[in-house]
Order: C-alpha cells, then sequence, then structure tokens
C-alpha cells in the first residue's frame, strides 16, 4: 500500500521548479512506499502561481504562505524561498507538525540555524535541506569510496564553485533572483549561496572543519535596489577564499566567486590521500577522476569512470548502463533518499537534515567572521 505525502510549495522561481521535477519523478524511478502528490503551491502573485500550478500539476494554490501552512491537507512544506525567510516558515511548519523541506542554506546565520534545529529535534518531524550536488552518482561514489578507506590518510581537499552573472554593474540588488545580491535577504554572497554546496559535499565526504581563515571582497560596491529604485551599498561577498582544516587533519582551499568571466557554474573538488586521490567536475558531472597508486608503476595514471553503470549509485534506477544522467536527477535522488528514510526511519540517512545543515551554516559563519577579523576563526560544532 502507497502512503501519500502532500506537498505544499512555497515559492516557485528557479528552486521550484527542480523540486517540483523531483516531486513529478520519483515515483516513476524509485520505488518508495511513502509517495510525494503535488497537493498546494504558494506565490504571492495570484495569476503567476495559478500558471505554475497548472503547469506543473499542483492540485491548487495558495497566495498567503500562513494559509498553506495551516492546511490539513498538506503533510509536508517545501521552503523555496530568499533565505531571510526560511527560519519564520520553518518555525510556524513545526508549529502546525509539517514535515519541512527546505531550501539552501538552512538560514540567515547559524543563530537562526540553531533556533530551527532546537525546535524541529524538538518536534521529531523529518527534516532535510536541498543540499543536491552530493546525490548526482559521481559524487556518492567519491563518498563510497572514502568512506571504504580506500583512499587511506587523507592530506588535501579543494573545491571551487565559479560563476560570472554579476560582473555587470546595471545589475540591481533585490527582485526574482537577484536577491542573492541583497545581503537582508540572502545573509551573504557566494559564501552562502555557492560555497555553502562545497562545504556540504566537502563534510560529507572528508568530515567535520574545525578551523578557517578566508578572505571576501565586494568589487561592486553599489548597486541600485529595486525596493527603492535608489543605489545602496553592496554588502554581500561578491568573491571568497578560504583556507580551511579538517578534523581528520587533513588541509582545504576553497574558492568562490561571481566574478569569474567565462564560467557559469564551475563546481569541482579534488581529494587527495595517501592511496588513492579523486576528482570531480560539475561540467562533466557524470565521471569521477580516479587515480589508484596501488597499480604497477607503468600503468599508474588518471583515469574516469563514468558513473552510469547499474552498479553505480542511483543509475540503475533510470536508464540502460551508460547513458547519461544531469543535474535535475540530483535533486530526485535526494528526494529518494528522504523518502527512502519515511519507509525507514531506523535506516542510515544519507540525506542533510537541518543538524548537518547546521554545520555547514557554523562554517560559513566562521568564514565570514575570518575574512572580516583577518584571524583564524574555530568553527562551532553542531
Ligand atoms: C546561483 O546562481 C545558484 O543558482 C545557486 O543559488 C544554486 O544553489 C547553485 O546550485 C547554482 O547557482
Amino acid at each position: 500500500m502507497k502512503k501519500e505525502i502532500r506537498i505544499g510549495l512555497i515559492g516557485y522561481g528557479f528552486m521550484g521548479r527542480t523540486h517540483s521535477n523531483a516531486y513529478s519523478q520519483l515515483s516513476h524511478f524509485f520505488d518508495t512506499t511513502h509517495v510525494p502528490v503535488r497537493q498546494a503551491v504558494c506565490g504571492r502573485d495570484e495569476a503567476k502561481v495559478k500558471a505554475f500550478a497548472e503547469k506543473w500539476g499542483y492540485a491548487s494554490y495558495e497566495t498567503d504562505w500562513r494559509e498553506l501552512v495551516k492546511r490539513e491537507d498538506i503533510d509536508a512544506v517545501d521552503i523555496c524561498t530568499p533565505n531571510d525567510s526560511h527560519a519564520e516558515i520553518a518555525l510556524e511548519c513545526i508549529k502546525h507538525g509539517k514535515m519541512i523541506l527546505c531550501e539552501k542554506p538552512l538560514a540567515l546565520n547559524g543563530a537562526q540555524g540553531e533556533e530551527m534545529v532546537k525546535a524541529v529535534e524538538a518536534s521529531g518531524l523529518p527534516n532535510l535541506v536541498w543540499y543536491n550536488y552530493r546525490f548526482l552518482p559521481a559524487v556518492t561514489l567519491a563518498k563510497n569510496i572514502v568512506d571504504a578507506g580506500e583512499l587511506g590518510r587523507v592530506f588535501h581537499y579543494r573545491a571551487n564553485f565559479l560563476q560570472d552573472w554579476t560582473i555587470s554593474e546595471e545589475l540591481p540588488q533585490g527582485g526574482a533572483g537577484l536577491w542573492r545580491l541583497d545581503a537582508a535577504a540572502a545573509g551573504s554572497g557566494v559564501t552562502g549561496d555557492l560555497l555553502a554546496h562545497c562545504i556540504d559535499t566537502a563534510r560529507w565526504i572528508n568530515g567535520d572543519v574545525v578551523s578557517v581563515s578566508a578572505m571576501t571582497e565586494t568589487f561592486i560596491k553599489e548597486r541600485v535596489h529595486t525596493a527603492t529604485g535608489e543605489k545602496h551599498p553592496v554588502t554581500i561577498d561578491d568573491a571568497c577564499a578560504f583556507l580551511a582544516r579538517f578534523e581528520n587533519g587533513s588541509l582545504a582551499i576553497f574558492e568562490s566567486t561571481r566574478y569569474a568571466r567565462g564560467h557559469k557554474a564551475l563546481y569541482t573538488f579534488e581529494i587527495n590521500g595517501e592511496k588513492k586521490s579523486l576528482a570531480w567536475d560539475l561540467h562533466d558531472l557524470n565521471y569521477l577522476s580516479y587515480f589508484d597508486h596501488g597499480v604497477p608503476g607503468d600503468r599508474r595514471g588518471w583515469t574516469n569512470i563514468h558513473a552510469t553503470d547499474g552498479d553505480h549509485p542511483y543509475s540503475g534506477n533510470w536508464w540502460v548502463p551508460g547513458l547519461c544522467l544531469g543535474y535535475e536527477h540530483s535533486f530526485t535522488h535526494e528526494l529518494a533518499e528522504f523518502f527512502k528514510s519515511l519507509d525507514d526511519p531506523t535506516a542510515e540517512k544519507r540525506y542533510p537534515d537541518f543538524r548537518h545543515a547546521l554545520g555547514t551554516q557554523y562554517v560559513c559563519d566562521a568564514v565570514l567572521e575570518s575574512a572580516k577579523t583577518g584571524q583564524w576563526v574555530n568553527v562551532k560544532k553542531a
């Protein structure tokens, strides 16, 4: 017997589409007992939210999120709004006994995140944060290889997330998508938006980060704010680079910017161990690059594992071996892990919950503090 989980989606921008796609795909490819039902979507513009509901198969719509959260025919709320509303909506969901699937980052900062974790854990409600990249087959494969101890001692981790979409001075702050440039709505710039992804993957694969030393820069100091039509100071970080130490003794370097001309979404990471190294690049997302020092010297070299065989994580759920998966599948896989854990709450959780995302938030907070003070900063433990 299938058990329906009726989803209420709040916000229907870019992330609303990626999550809606996952809700519509899940039951076609993953055999979970709990299944998502697109029950309602919420947005302030009635014409637009109605059109979204029709296009993506939601049974109804609301224009006030508080109404959606109260509804008895909603079991789980998906928060896809800008970062400054995550905490308020999540706390209200908890009061109404709804499970929560929250867009990353968890909150504006660690203090807000702590309140969310405390409330959700006291309620016992299942909760997830949409850090999607770890669910790409090649990335999950990297995690499995590291967990099996195949790298031996780990020495280095490095990651980049590079974009170029904010170079123009004409771009305003505020408004659809552009709230990412407004610190009041976003909390931070590339640190919370892009490095948070790198940090989530890194902590998942390589363990906790204990201390960081960072620098940030805001290249364009003023932008028109869509709310006033006037120029206001820009207070987000346009670029950030930081050094880190992991609990396992390895050293790391992370870099992110929205000013790397030519790069749209270059997310890469590499991990170097005593016996093996692994590397991954979002532009070639089905491949995991693999170097094994254990093979005879004259055969040693970097090889590319095309992680699309039935044996690779998630791939067997889709097409026949060798056919490629894409960005959108990462969301379906994350959802599959969440629904699998509803089927069996005692099984190991492979998805980031609020507490894991709080740990990532603490790293972001420490990075921003270090950039401000010029000092190494210790990271709080979640
Ligand atoms: C920003 O451009 C953005 O869309 C982020 O907000 C996403 O989290 C990231 O996955 C891609 O880039």
